[in-house]
């Protein structure tokens, strides 16, 4: 699981996991260098990766976590895919193209997870959508929309989960 500073992993892991405070939410963005990793009732392991895109890291902490993601979606066997996260109201950035192409380049099946729908009005919902995803170029069939605020679109994460760890050859 992967996104930019903020963008509601944490809480989306929580919300995913169905259980409170377990992957802590944080105050101080860009402070987690580490990656946490879930044994999900031992059947998969879901990474926890730093979140990425927040201007006040050092040189030398950018460059660790390019390596661990590298060694991640490089070299690591059987993985079943990227989760990545956007949030609904913001247009991608310089670093989410960046982190799609070094995805791309890696081979790494993606599915893009739209956090805090709760954020825009329903109505805006769609078009919000839309225009992330004409941004990346991915297909809706590639896509969720959460929010771990209502819970919307936390069911079709688990279903879409699923769907990447039964594509993995064995
Ligand atoms: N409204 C709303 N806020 C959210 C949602 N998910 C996360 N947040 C808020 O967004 C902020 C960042 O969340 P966090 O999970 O710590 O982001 P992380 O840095 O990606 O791990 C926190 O203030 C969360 O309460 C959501 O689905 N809806
Ligand atoms: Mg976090």
């Amino acid at each position: 699981m992967i996104g930019r500073s903020n963008v509601g992993k944490s809480t989306l892991i929580n919300a995913f996991l169905g259980r409170r405070m377990l992957a802590r939410t944080s105050r101080s963005p860009g402070k987690t260098q580490t990656c946490n990793v879930y044994d999900v009732d031992a059947r998969f392991y879901l990474l926890d990766l730093p979140g990425y895109g927040y201007a006040k890291v050092s040189k030398t902490q950018r460059a660790a976590f390019r390596r661990l993601l590298a060694g991640i979606v490089g070299t690591r066997r059987r993985l079943a895919g990227a989760l990545w996260l956007v949030d609904v109201r913001h247009p991608p950035s310089p670093d989410d193209h960046a982190m799609q192409a070094t995805l791309g380049a890696a081979g790494t099946p993606v599915l893009l997870v739209v956090t805090k729908a709760d954020k825009v009005a329903r109505g805006k919902r769609r078009e919000y959508v839309r225009s992330i995803l004409e941004a990346l170029d991915i297909a809706e069939s590639q896509c969720v929309v959460t929010s771990a605020e209502t819970g919307e679109g936390i069911g079709d994460l688990r279903e879409s989960v699923t769907a990447l760890l039964e594509a993995v050859p064995s």
